[in-house]
Order: C-alpha cells, then sequence, then structure tokens
C-alpha cells in the first residue's frame, strides 16, 4: 500500500509542477533558517524588523505574480505556497508581506498609470519602498463604502488633491514610505484610489502613530494614516477606477493569500503539537500521542489542513485562468481562518500548562489566527457575502 504522510496527508504535493515546488522549497527555507530565529523577540517586544521586506525583495518573494517591474511573475499557486511558508513561522510576518506585496503592489499594478507602476513596482519588489493600503477608518470597517476621508482640489498647490481623514489598524502605516489611501472624491462622492508619499507631506498633514501593545499580530507593525490636507497629485490617484471595486479587486488576491497563509500556521501547529504529544508522558509513562482524545485533535486538525490546501490550489489555478469567482475566495479565505482558528485552540490544550509559556509558539499561533479570521472581512461578512451570492438577497443592511 502507498504509505501515508501525516504532513501531506491528501498528497498534494502531487498538485505542483516542479517550478512550484522549487519555489516553496527556497521560501521553506529562507522563513525556517532566517525569520523562524527571529520571531519571539520581536512578538514579546512587538518589533517588527523590515530588513525582513528586504531580505523577501532579494529573493523575489514580494508581488510575485507580476509580471515584468523587476517581479517574479510566478503562479497564483507559487505565490500560495510562500504565503504558507511565511505563515508557518508566523501570520505577522505573512501581513506585512500581503500589504506589500497583494494590497498595495496588486493594486498599483492593477490600476495604476504605466508611470505609477515604473516609479514605484521595482522599487517595492526589492523591498525598498515600502508600501501600505489604507480602507479602514476608526468608524467603518466593514462597511468601508462609508468611508469619511475626503479628497478635495488643494487649497494652495495646483495640480494637487487634498486628502483629509482616518484611517486605522493599518499594518505596516508607521514604516511605509507609499500609501494606497481610498477616499471619497469631493467632486463626485466617489472612492478613488490615491498614492500618497510620505516623501511629499509637509510637517503635519500627514502622521502615522503605532497602535501598541496588540494582544495578537505583535510580530507585525500596525498603526493610523492621519491625513489632514496631505497634498497628493493629480496624476497619483489611480485612474479609470472608482467605487469600491478598485479596494475589493485588490482584497481578492490578499484574501487568497491569507487562506494559504493560515494553513501554514495550522501544520506548524499539528507539527509541535505531535512533538509534544509523543515526548509528553502521563500515566504509567504513556506518551499522551497514546490517548485517543488527544489523537482526534491531531486527526480534526490534520483533515481540516489538508482540504484547505488542496481548496485554495483549486481556487489558485482557476485564478490563473480567470476564472475565479469573488465569492470563491471569501468561502476559502472564511473556512480556512476558521478552522485553523479552532484547531489551533484546541491543539493548544495538548501541552496543557506549558501552552502558556511563549517558547511553545503555540499561544502565538492562537492570537494570530484571532487577527486572520477578523481582518480582510471578518468571518461573518463572508458568510453573508457567501449567503448573497446563494440567495440573492443581501443581508447586511
Ligand atoms: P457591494 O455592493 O457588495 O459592492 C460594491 C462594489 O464593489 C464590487 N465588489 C467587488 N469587486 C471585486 N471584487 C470583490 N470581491 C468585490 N466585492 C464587491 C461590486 O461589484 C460593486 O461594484 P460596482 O461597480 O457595482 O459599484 O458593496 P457593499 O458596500 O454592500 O459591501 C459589503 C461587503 C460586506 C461585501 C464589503 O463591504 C466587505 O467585504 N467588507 C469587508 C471589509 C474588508 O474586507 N476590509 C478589509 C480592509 S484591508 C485589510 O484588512 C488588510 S489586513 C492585511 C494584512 O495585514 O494582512
Ligand atoms: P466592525 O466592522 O465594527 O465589526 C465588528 C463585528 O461586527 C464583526 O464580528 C463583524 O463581523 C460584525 N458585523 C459588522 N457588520 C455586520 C453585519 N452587517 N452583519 C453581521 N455582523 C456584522 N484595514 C486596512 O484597511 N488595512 C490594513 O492594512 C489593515 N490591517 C489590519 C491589521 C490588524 C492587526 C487588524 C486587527 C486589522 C487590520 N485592518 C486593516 C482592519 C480590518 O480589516 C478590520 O478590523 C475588519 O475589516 C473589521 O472591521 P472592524 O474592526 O471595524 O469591525
Amino acid at each position: 500500500p502507498v504509505a501515508f504522510d501525516w504532513k501531506d496527508p491528501l498528497g498534494t504535493n502531487n498538485m505542483f509542477t516542479e517550478d512550484e515546488l522549487a519555489i516553496a522549497e527556497t521560501a521553506e527555507s529562507y522563513c525556517q533558517e532566517r525569520m523562524q530565529p527571529r520571531v519571539l523577540e520581536a512578538y514579546r517586544h512587538e518589533d517588527y524588523d523590515k530588513k525582513i521586506l528586504e531580505e523577501m525583495g532579494e529573493l523575489g518573494l514580494l508581488g510575485a505574480t507580476i509580471k515584468g517591474y523587476g517581479c517574479a511573475g510566478v503562479s497564483s499557486v507559487a505565490s500560495g505556497l510562500i504565503t504558507r511558508a511565511v505563515e508557518r513561522v508566523d501570520s505577522g510576518y505573512r501581513s506585512g508581506m500581503s500589504v506589500q506585496s497583494s494590497l498595495a503592489m496588486g493594486g498599483i499594478e492593477e490600476f495604476g498609470t504605466e508611470e505609477q507602476k515604473e516609479k514605484f513596482l521595482p522599487g517595492m519588489a526589492k523591498g525598498k519602498i515600502l508600501g501600505c493600503f489604507g480602507l479602514t477608518e476608526p468608524n467603518h470597517g466593514s462597511d468601508p463604502g462609508s468611508m469619511e476621508t475626503i479628497a478635495k482640489p488643494h487649497p494652495t498647490k495646483k495640480g494637487y488633491y487634498s486628502l483629509s481623514g482616518a484611517k486605522t489598524w493599518i499594518t505596516n502605516s508607521p514604516i511605509a514610505d507609499v500609501f494606497l489611501v481610498w477616499a471619497k472624491l469631493q467632486e463626485t462622492g466617489k472612492i478613488r484610489g490615491f498614492i500618497l508619499e510620505r516623501s511629499e507631506c509637509p510637517p503635519g498633514t500627514l502622521s502615522t502613530p503605532k497602535i501598541g501593545d496588540k494582544n495578537g499580530l505583535r510580530a507585525s507593525i500596525t498603526g493610523m494614516i492621519q491625513m489632514d490636507e496631505a497634498p497628493v497629485a493629480h496624476e497619483m490617484m489611480l485612474p479609470d477606477i472608482e467605487g469600491l471595486r478598485g479596494p475589493f479587486s485588490c482584497l481578492n488576491s490578499a484574501r487568497y493569500g491569507i487562506s494559504w497563509g493560515v494553513i501554514g500556521a495550522l501544520e506548524d501547529c499539528i507539527d509541535r503539537a505531535r512533538t509534544y504529544a509523543l515526548e509528553r508522558k502521563q500515566f504509567k509513562g504513556n506518551p499522551i500521542a497514546k490517548y485517543q482524545l488527544v489523537q482526534k485533535k491531531l486527526a480534526d486538525a490534520a483533515t481540516d489542513a489538508a482540504y484547505g490546501i488542496v481548496a485554495a490550489t483549486q481556487v489558485g489555478r482557476l485564478k490563473d485562468e480567470g476564472k475565479a469567482a469573488p465569492e470563491m475566495i471569501s468561502m476559502i479565505k472564511r473556512q480556512n481562518c476558521d478552522r485553523a482558528l479552532v484547531n489551533s485552540r484546541i491543539l493548544q490544550e495538548i501541552f496543557g500548562g506549558n501552552a502558556v509559556s511563549d517558547e511553545y509558539h503555540i499561544g502565538r499561533h492562537v492570537a494570530n489566527l484571532f487577527v486572520t479570521q477578523t481582518y480582510e472581512g471578518q468571518s461573518d461578512i463572508h458568510a453573508l457575502i457567501l449567503g448573497r451570492a446563494i440567495t440573492g438577497i443581501q443581508a447586511f443592511v
């Protein structure tokens, strides 16, 4: 009989091309050798090392699906494998990468002018120019269509708009050089995308305070974008895209990436819980892995992780053929985040009291996975997106 591999229960490696497997191996080696040793200290001290983005840039991991502009141009499945490798270490490191790659670079690539692409993408691909994505506001998270940030003609600078308003919970904002900010254009009341540059903002027009003391995603840096007549040249508005289709199109790629990433985090939990269960002995010297209740926890988690990879691979293949509906992405984002969170919480029990020590890593994953279930559309919001597609009736309002 064929041997069962608990690390790849459904033999999914068979679904990937040789190139994709080679890319995954490069990413896994970098993540385990260079990122894993830093994560504990980074998480303890909420200290995001932005050199990580430069290192990823050197390996071609940023904006990896983009063709040209110094990007690798790999398949969506290969980019998913990269994301899974990064999040196996920490969801915060994946967050920094997702925002740079899918949200900031992805938005400029999909909707930018040729000049905007030439100006920003090569530096962003190398991790030399750092980007962020400002959609959420203090009063509008799940409902970004009600945003208050406004773009008006600049009162003194001809050929410029001024952006005023506040974005919050923005990954990378305190260290970002460029901000893809979504705001309502006063003339039309329609949402437009603006590429705001820190270097173009006079003192007092832009501030990006860090949000500290988080109880999850501590290895990633999060902050606000506070704009008070921040200047943006007319040519830095994304052309030809208005309304929520702009930000949501960027989110399709980021949500797709998360559906891979969270399975990497869950796989790390499975690996650590299995090792612990085999080593820890209770009652007459038996490893706790001998007990049926412990085995069921591992079996459930391994099943959900393997199903998650199959589903993400299928959607990735369809995405590259232009056949992935946004609702498919809602389905895998919601399901994989929910299952990763539920299973990681259950696997945490295997560690007993030691789960409380950060050196066992499991508590960090659990806290992070709560955030992944919340951002880029909280799971219940994705349930409503699916419910709308199934019934034809929207239930948001
Ligand atoms: P709705 O009427 O549904 O749609 C408005 C317009 O947008 C279009 N659209 C999409 N286009 C492309 N892809 C999608 N997935 C799309 N979803 C909608 C739609 O066709 C329509 O276009 P048009 O041309 O007809 O105007 O809008 P709504 O206001 O009713 O939206 C409801 C809802 C709940 C679906 C939506 O607001 C939503 O998804 N809310 C969740 C918000 C969210 O995901 N925020 C994420 C912020 S970014 C982030 O969290 C980054 S964290 C990253 C990290 O650190 O890793
Ligand atoms: P709310 O919208 O207030 O929702 C609270 C709860 O109410 C949720 O459970 C939600 O599902 C539920 N709810 C809301 N409306 C409905 C409804 N109609 N029916 C049923 N239930 C409903 N945003 C960015 O723009 N860029 C970023 O880079 C970014 N990074 C982030 C990083 C971190 C660490 C975090 C925590 C968030 C980040 N976000 C970012 C923001 C994130 O996208 C929002 O937190 C998320 O969209 C939810 O919005 P909210 O927090 O305002 O919650």
